[in-house]
């Protein structure tokens, strides 16, 4: 059984979430807002589909994909960069890499206890975020 990441989850914890904004060349102002947000996720995941949504009540994010199966992935409303991202279990972690202009992007979900944990890299930057469920 596929670990389980169905639910609500609110942002606890996040380390770095500046300096990985910058990384993607986030504009000051924006990055001054966005480190002040307690975004939720909620996801849903059936079999190889998963699809998740963060909000907050600045600007929000949906992303939907299928293990294994590379997309395009628009980043809007974030660095609107485009890339070509795919997502794949490494064990019982999420794996995504995301393609394009930036080096070394992409993101890992991983569920320790009742905890959501979430590492957002780019370039030399890494953010750590941990969730609990809403
Ligand atoms: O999450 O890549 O769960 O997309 C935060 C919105 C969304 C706050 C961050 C506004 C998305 C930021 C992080 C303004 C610049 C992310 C993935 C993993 C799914």
């Amino acid at each position: 059984m596929p670990m389980d990441f169905n639910g609500t989850w609110n942002l606890f914890s996040s380390d770095n979430f500046e300096n990985y904004l910058l990384a993607l060349g986030i504009d000051f102002a924006t990055r001054k807002i966005a480190k002040m947000l307690k975004p939720q996720k909620v996801i849903k995941q059936e079999g190889d589909t998963f699809s998740i949504h963060t909000s907050s009540t600045f600007r929000s994010y949906f992303v939907q994909f299928k293990i294994g199966e590379e997309f395009e992935e628009d980043n809007k409303g974030l660095d609107n960069r485009k890339c070509k991202s795919v997502v794949t279990w490494d064990n019982d972690k999420l794996v995504c890499v995301q393609s394009g202009d930036k080096k070394n992007r992409g993101w890992t979900h991983w569920i320790e206890g009742d905890e959501l944990y979430l590492e957002l890299r780019c370039e030399d930057q890494v953010c750590k975020q941990v969730y609990k469920r809403a």
